[in-house]
């Protein structure tokens, strides 16, 4: 049987020379209209989530997504994909358990491969302490309802058969926390399944448009100016990470807020030899492979405020000797490529969704070094709250306000790389 045209050879070789002249846009190229119902400010995966849940969820379509590079362009883009839902507090709980949730349907939801892949997230204890910890935080887990187990040094060998569990470590493996949900996604593939979504449903995503200030008037927002133009809006949602404390600034107040650079690297790929991610945050490393056959490292982030997209030496110097000493098939691997992303850490590691102190502006920031893992999840609640005006009970903890009030949600022991 002859295939269709669309998959021949030919029409390869013919898009590649007419520059893709014929292929259908995943997402339209709209000039910016004067007026929305509601701007969001960002177009990573938390922005373009935000926009999908307000048209399908909301009904709310005449939103505009404005982002000032290219879509996931910034921390969706660089970041090592880990997904888990295993924090301490009831309240952070709440809100990666739905995003856990999303994710276990949002290929299907979006009609879209994210490549979800539920290969586990294994978090190693180094000792007595990092024991009684992960014993702590695992009962916290499980009395949230959410999976949580406990494996001896064995079962970590067992598990992950390359990892080196000789007790003349360093620092010896004297245990782990799994969570057998936790794993991977595609980080670029979720901007782009939620970017198409909302663009189907009729969201203008508005890239190459740079916001250089918000515009008030009588203390309210009213819109923004932008590299393309002024626009009004009802409301506004600043969704832009690393950059928030700046689009505040514009906006005139100040966050509880600090950027650093968080950096990773690759090596080359080779064939698969592990199947599970595994994170050591007293070695400073993390690992997995990717479906590309990449080994995927991370480690802690830089220990100053940056701008700037790229790390410091002496982290990479430090996380391959953890990477070594816990893998010691990699030390003759060629590393590849290494990136930064400006990551947006609050006092207590928790975000803030919800008002600003200007009346119709609100945000979504302070993921810090881990927020690809909430993408749905905030934008979910988020869409909710841009929506009614009022946070979702899941956000409603993840005020501004709770840096005034002392209620914090420290997360700092549930991060996966230190703080
Ligand atoms: P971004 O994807 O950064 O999107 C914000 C967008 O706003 C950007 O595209 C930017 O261009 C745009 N913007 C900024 N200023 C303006 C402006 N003035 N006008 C218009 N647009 C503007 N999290 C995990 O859960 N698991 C991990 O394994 C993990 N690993 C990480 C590894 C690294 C190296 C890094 C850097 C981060 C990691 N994170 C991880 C954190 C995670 O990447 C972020 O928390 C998350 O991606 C934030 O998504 P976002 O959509 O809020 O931000
Ligand atoms: O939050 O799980 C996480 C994480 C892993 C690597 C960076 N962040």
């Amino acid at each position: 049987m002859a295939r269709p045209a669309a998959y021949s050879i030919w029409s390869l070789v013919r898009n590649a020379l007419n520059q893709h002249e014929g292929w259908q846009r995943v997402w339209r190229q709209p000039e910016p209209k004067p007026v929305y119902d509601i701007v969001i400010i960002g177009g990573g995966g938390h922005g373009l989530a935000t926009a999908y849940y307000l048209a399908r969820k909301h009904g709310i379509t005449n939103v505009a997504v404005i982002e000032k590079g290219w879509l996931g362009g910034g921390n969706t883009g660089r970041n090592t994909t880990v997904v888990r839902s295993n924090y301490l507090y009831d309240e952070s709980s709440a809100i990666y358990e739905k995003s856990m949730q999303l994710w276990e349907g949002l290929s299907q939801e979006l009609n879209y491969n994210t490549m979800f892949s539920q290969r586990g997230v294994l978090a190693i204890a180094h000792n007595r302490h990092g024991l009684e910890e992960q014993n702590r935080r695992g009962g916290a887990i499980r009395l949230n309802g959410i999976d949580s187990e406990w494996l001896s040094v064995a079962e970590v060998k067992a598990f992950c058969p390359i990892i080196n569990t000789s007790p003349t470590l360093r620092y010896p493996i004297c245990g782990a926390m799994l969570q057998r949900r936790g794993g991977n996604a595609r980080h670029d593939a979720v901007a782009w399944g939620f970017a198409r979504g909302a663009d189907a449903a009729g969201v203008d995503v508005l890239q190459n448009t740079e916001v250089t200030a918000i515009l008030r008037e009588g203390g309210r927002a009213v819109g923004i100016e932008t590299s393309r133009g002024t626009i009004r809006a009802r409301r506004i949602g600043i969704v832009v990470a690393g950059h928030s404390g700046v689009l505040a600034g514009m906006a005139g107040f100040r966050l509880p807020i600090e950027s650093y650079a968080l950096q990773a690297l690759v090596s080359e790929p080779i064939k698969p030899v592990l199947h599970t991610v595994i994170m050591s945050g007293a070695v400073h490393v993390y690992i997995s492979q990717s479906d590309k056959g990449e080994l995927v490292m991370g480690a802690s982030r830089d220990s100053y405020n940056s701008y700037a997209q790229r790390g410091s030496f002496n982290i990479i110097e430090d996380q391959m000797a953890a990477v070594k000493e816990l893998f010691p098939i990699v030390s003759r691997l060629r590393m590849m490529r290494m990136w930064a992303g400006i990551v947006d850490v609050c006092p207590d590691a928790s975000p803030i969704i919800g008002k600003t102190p200007v009346e119709n502006l609100y945000i979504n920031c302070g993921w810090g070094t881990g927020g690809f893992k909430a993408t749905p999840g905030s934008g979910w609640a988020f869409a909710h709250t841009l929506a009614t005006g009022e946070p979702h009970p899941i956000n409603a903890p993840f005020t501004l306000e709770r840096f005034a009030t002392g209620y914090l949600v420290d997360e700092h022991g549930a991060a996966g790389v230190a703080h």
